[in-house]
């Protein structure tokens, strides 16, 4: 097994060698959102391949830069795309930026995904906030050794813990109540997560809505399970990009997905740009 909590910390020395600025705040981009990074101010990007260790997003829609700055004067490091564990990653690369991003200094933590619809109400392109997740991927982030080194805060970095809040209440209060006063209503939903990289099928989709899903992809709860194991705090974000299978009649194309994620940018970024100032203070 390779020594994780080694590899990060190289990855960090060499994040930190190229920008002086530390960062407190990360931001992960799913898929389509990645533009959302042009907003950093005083930006340093550095691409995934320059970085000891780090894992290549092998994905469209996912470009593969760190970008460092800030954004209403916090410090951000925002990541434009992740990696999945259907392009052929252990857990410990999928969660290997997370762990990189908290020893930078992170201590909140704003994820985002495309996501498949499962919830009728949602329409293509609404913006919800994850209120719990569902891991069915068949694996978990933590899987290894416990390293407690990786603790971001006292009592933090456990063996097992606690995952009942995963997704900060407070955070998503923030964010709805900000999305309220620009006057749209931020829905929350549950995530589930599988393993991909095929599309559901109808039959999974109608299970998952048995189970008590109402949004659907394959990332985002590997990267909150290590963040929890940090004591990182979580917002989570998803853009429904297309109703799941068998909600409507319609194949599933990841143009598709990439499309609505770019055309909800602007709604997207103005919740993110009005959010992170508060959740720098909150
Ligand atoms: C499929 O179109 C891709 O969209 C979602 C799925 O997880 C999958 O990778 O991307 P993100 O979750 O990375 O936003
Ligand atoms: N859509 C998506 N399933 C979907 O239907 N973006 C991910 C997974």
């Amino acid at each position: 097994m390779t020594d994780q909590y080694a590899q990060a910390t190289a990855a960090a020395e060499y994040i930190r060698s190229r920008a002086a600025l530390a960062p407190t705040l990360g931001i992960i981009l799913g898929s389509g959102l990645g533009n959302f990074a042009s907003m950093v101010e005083q930006a340093t990007t550095i691409s995934y391949a320059d970085i000891p260790h780090f894992p290549q997003s092998t994905v469209q829609g996912h470009s593969g830069k760190l970008v460092l700055g800030t954004i209403a004067g916090i410090g951000v490091a925002v990541m434009q795309g992740r990696v999945h564990a259907y392009e052929g990653y252990s857990m410990e690369q999928v969660t290997f930026p997370t762990r990189v991003l908290s020893l930078l200094g992170v201590r909140r933590l704003i994820v985002t995904n495309a996501a498949g619809g499962i919830n009728p109400r949602y329409g293509q392109g609404a913006i919800v906030a994850i209120s719990d997740h569902i891991n069915l991927t068949g694996t978990n982030a933590a899987l290894g050794l416990n390293e407690p080194r990786f603790a971001a805060i006292p009592g933090a970095g456990q063996r097992f813990f606690d995952m009942s809040a995963a997704y900060s209440p407070t955070l998503r209060k923030l964010a709805i109540t900000e999305a309220a006063r620009q006057g749209w209503m931020l829905n929350e939903g549950v995530y589930i997560a599988v393993l991909g990289p095929s599309y559901e099928t109808p039959a999974e989709i109608r299970a998952f809505r048995t189970l008590g899903a109402d949004l659907v992809g394959m990332s985002t709860v590997h990267e909150v399970i290590v963040a929890r194991h940090m004591g990182l705090e979580v917002l989570g974000l998803s853009v429904v990009t297309n109703m799941a299978a068998g909600v409507l009649d319609e194949p599933i194309h990841h143009e598709e997905v990439m499309e609505i994620g770019r055309r909800i940018e602007g709604q997207f970024t103005r919740l993110l740009a009005a959010i992170i100032p508060q959740i720098a203070a909150a």
